[in-house]
């Protein structure tokens, strides 16, 4: 036969089932429904190989549950707002919108080439504003439900994009986008009350069993839970202040003998008080926020304080007092925005004391450590241990010191107030979504002159974005526009003005699966349909995404069903985050980054060199490292299917490497890959040259027929387990296995039982490839004769007697002396042992022709032959 041609065949196969609407899911379908979702692209240009290793596994698992029979909703869109639009548009000076579509038409095609079982048909955008009304009226549900509130708060402000970041964009004091020095402004902002769920969100994460442990550790530590207690601290009286008291949050209060400070937010309304007055400090505070307050940053900046010359009463120490300083670590918006600082057993409270030469007095012994000489020098110690120094602490583990000073301080009062108060803290913040950009979604609010922030109503909505924006001047091009912003307040009439602030794009990203479900109603969901396909059975994405999106999903969804929208509260049952890709890089001489396509490599036995295809110039080789525009060892997937096709490109994506795991591509793996598929082809090939007609019952007694069928069934039964718990890498090795066994039985000048077995082998083998190779898959059931497509085949029974151990191995004996051995399946009829075992070489050798005397079958025990 000829070579398979995938560049004639995948696209052929792509019309087909593009005209059959193959893979368009109905949400009437009386079938048992199945929801696989690939985190959707954000439209950047072109898709990347990390997209593709993406989406092949998720058609793989699309793919699988239409062939068992299930009803499978597989969609695509676009995460298509965001800045990286506007910076397009300023230096190329189009619209962001022109520069957006045109992206996502780009990828659209080369998402098709690939072959994916998508429903395009509910294809969304959430740049449109078909998507973004229904986040607009939800975002309004949201604001009378009170889970929207509006607040002034410091922002991290990049200069150069000129708006707000949240602090995980924020690295090492610089945006993650500009790479400018991050500021610290004080801005009016909207906020999603995610802090409301913050224990909700923590429990459920024990109900998410098929989620990776390492995303819920994540999460857990994100929202990050702690016990403790707010503690009053009697001022000494002075004349700086009237404040009589100051309130700390703490978890270690059983360390309360080793303080030796107090510690004030720069932030603390008490230390904006005092700077009124102190010039020093006012400096002092300012220099603190010209550094930041993001928690990175904080973490890695050097302690500083400031004495404000305040005193406290010591709470357990009679007639001692610790100084009130302000430090530059600690938050506002945590606990109390105030501390108390015990520097033996916290390293930022020993970084601060050394340099200002506070008191170090441990109070927690480690295990086998003497009383007497004990000490900390420039480690804090913070394991575990039991109390000394500590008066009627002394000897207790940490846990009971907690309790027991919790109560102690529970019974006493200072200013007409318990002085200890346990209390639960969570450091997830509540979630800014306000961003100063033209491209996102406009928050549908006006305010009016007369009655203040008003929600638009809902018949108005959708607030769209003008068209008619320049992006001449930096900043907020929603808020330079000459027009947008001016309205009448539609409640009394009086002039307003629009806000201009859109939303983060991860709320357009927050809700998005729930809308595949419904795509073009006129609801943001039909709750009966959204409820029948919620929650996506199996998320697969990226594991930079393990906190925030999913954080912010699981938040959304719980909003939606406090609004009606789902019934449901997780969003995700099953998630799965995949490895990157990695490839090798290369360096000129020079030092330069050069591309694989520009390079040739030799292969001189265990050596390896390189060279530049059109210099010449000697190439060396670097480390695998993953894929990126800036070590330019990026192989662009255009090339790779216009080469190979997609089905190699996809099988090779799977083949490789565990799909948790990182995948080195290799110009020798695509090939080996591309290789597979041609023999496939041949394979199939040969067998309807042996027969021609589809698999009808095979003859079970024939005990080559059984062995082979045994490897199919268990192959059939194999794979689908491997899909199943996503092992895609072992899926492949079997698939490859069976195909070196039928390859082995067709050289064999196979029986006609035989033969009979291996066309049902081809066939089955095709759809166990069909969902890692579906163009393949199609040409190699259209040329066995199959009926329909083998997209919409079903999965293989299995036979489950097949897949029984049941083999024994029998000795042959000649004449009472062992000569050979069979390998039959168990209760094998004495009648065709018989016959193989005068089929066998030292057999026949040994009759010469003859027939035997007597032969004695014992079944499943022993042969014996008597010449
Ligand atoms: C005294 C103490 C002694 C503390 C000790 C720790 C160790 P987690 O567990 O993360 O909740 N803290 C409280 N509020 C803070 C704020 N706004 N900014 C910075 N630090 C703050 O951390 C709670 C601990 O962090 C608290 O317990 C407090 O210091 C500090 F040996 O109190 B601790
Ligand atoms: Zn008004």
């Amino acid at each position: 036969g000829e070579r398979y041609n995938p560049r004639e065949s995948e696209p052929k196969w792509q019309k087909v089932w593009d005209d059959a609407k193959s893979f368009v899911t109905s949400n009437d379908d009386p079938r048992e429904p199945y929801y696989v979702l690939e985190m959707f692209p954000y439209p950047s240009g072109r898709i990347h190989m990390g997209h593709v290793r993406n989406y092949s596994m998720g058609d793989v698992v699309a793919r699988y549950h239409r062939a068992r029979g299930r009803n499978v909703l597989h969609p695509m869109g676009w995460d298509a707002f965001g800045l990286p639009a506007e910076n397009a548009a300023i230096e190329r000076k189009t619209h962001p919108g022109t520069w957006t579509y045109q992206n996502i038409e780009a990828m659209k095609a080369q998402l098709k080439s690939m072959g994916l079982a998508i429903d395009w048909t509910r294809e969304i955008a959430t740049c449109s504003p078909e998507y973004y009304q229904h986040q607009q009226s939800m975002f309004i549900d949201m604001l009378e439900a009170g889970l929207v509130t509006r607040k002034s708060s410091k922002v991290n402000w990049d200069p150069v994009d000129m708006t707000v970041l949240a602090n995980e964009q924020v690295i090492d004091g610089k945006g993650w986008r500009s790479g400018a020095v991050v500021e610290q402004r004080e801005l009016t902002q909207w906020f999603f009350k995610i802090s409301d769920f913050a224990e909700d969100l923590l429990e459920a994460l024990d109900t998410l069993t098929e989620w990776p442990e390492k995303v819920r550790t994540m999460q857990r530590n994100w929202i990050g839970k702690s016990e403790g207690l707010r503690l009053l601290f009697e001022l000494e009286p002075t004349e700086k202040t009237d404040v009589t008291s100051i309130e700390v949050f703490t978890t270690r209060p059983d360390t309360i003998f080793g303080a030796s400070f107090v510690g004030l937010s720069p932030d603390h309304p008490l230390t904006t008080a005092l700077a009124a007055s102190n010039a020093d400090l006012a400096e002092f505070v300012a220099e603190c926020h010209r550094h930041g307050t993001a928690t990175e940053t904080l973490e890695k900046a050097e302690k500083q304080g400031f004495d404000t010359g305040l005193r406290v009463k010591h709470p357990v120490i009679e007639g001692q007092t610790l100084p009130v300083y302000v430090a530059n670590f600690i938050l506002m918006d945590y606990g109390t925005g105030a501390i108390f600082g015990c520097p033996a057993h916290d390293q930022r409270d020993l970084d601060l004391a050394r340099k200002y030469g506070l008191s170090v007095k441990p109070v927690v012994l480690p295990p086998g450590a003497d009383p007497e000489t004990f000490s900390v020098a420039d480690e804090a110690y913070v394991d575990a241990g039991n109390i000394f120094n500590s008066a009627f602490l002394d000897g207790l583990s940490i846990d009971d010191a907690k309790r027991k000073i919790a109560e102690y301080f529970g019974a006493r009062q200072v200013d007409g107030k318990s002085q200890g108060t346990v209390e639960t803290n969570y450091r997830l913040r509540d979630w800014g979504i306000s961003r100063q950009r033209y491209w996102g979604c406009p928050i549908p609010v006006i305010h009016c002159e007369v009655c203040g922030t008003l929600p638009v109503p809902k018949k108005d909505l959708p607030v769209k974005l003008p068209e008619d924006v320049t992006f001449d001047k930096p900043g907020n091009a929603l808020d330079h526009h000459p027009t947008w912003k001016h309205v009448h307040c539609h409640q009394c009439g009086a002039s307003a003005r629009r806000e201009t602030d859109t939303m983060d794009t991860f709320v357009d990203s927050s809700w998005y699966y729930t809308r595949f479900t419904a795509p073009h109603a006129e609801t943001p969901t039909v709750p009966a349909v959204a409820n029948r396909w919620l929650p996506v059975d199996q998320y697969i994405g990226g594991v930079e995404h393990a906190i925030l999106h999913l954080l912010y999903s699981r938040f959304f969804t719980r909003a939606m069903k406090a609004m009606g929208h789902v019934d449901v509260s997780e969003p995700f049952k099953g998630l799965f985050t995949q490895g990157m890709v990695t490839h090798e890089t290369y360096k000129s001489q020079s030092g330069e980054w050069v591309n694989p396509t520009e390079i040739a490599i030799e292969t001189n036995g265990e050596a390896r060199t390189a060279k530049h295809i059109r210099t010449g110039d000697p190439i060396s080789i670097g480390s695998v490292e993953k894929m990126s525009k800036s070590k330019k060892n990026v192989v662009d997937p255009d090339e790779i299917v216009a080469t190979y096709g997609a089905d190699t490109a996809r099988w090779f994506m799977l083949s490789d490497s565990p799909p948790e795991r990182d995948v080195q591509w290799t110009e020798a793996g695509v090939e080996g890959a591309s290789r597979f598929q041609q023999r496939i082809w041949r394979l199939v090939n040969e067998t309807i040259e042996l027969t021609a007609s589809p698999a009808a019952s095979v003859d079970v007694q024939d005990a080559g027929a059984l062995a082979l069928r045994r490897i199919i069934h268990r192959s059939v039964h194999g794979v689908a387990g491997d899909i199943e718990g996503l092992r895609f890498n072992r899926a492949v090795a079997q698939i490859y296995e069976l195909t070196n066994a039928l390859t082995k039985a067709l050289a064999s000048s196979p029986s006609p039982a035989v033969t009979a077995a291996l066309r049902e082998g081809a066939e089955k083998l095709t759809i166990l490839l069909s969902p890692m190779m579906p163009h393949l898959a199609e040409s190699c059931w259209s040329l066995m004769g199959m009926h329909g497509l083998v997209a919409d085949a079903s999965w293989p029974d299995v036979d489950p007697a097949l897949l029984v151990d049941n083999e024994v191995t029998m000795p042959v004996q000649i004449n009472g002396k062992r000569r050979a051995e069979i390998s039959v399946a168990k209760g094998t009829p004495a009648a065709e042992v018989e016959r193989l075992v005068l089929s066998l070489e030292e057999v026949t050798r040994i009759l010469e022709g003859k027939a035997p005397k007597k032969i004695v079958v014992v079944p499943d025990r022993i042969v014996n032959v008597v010449v």
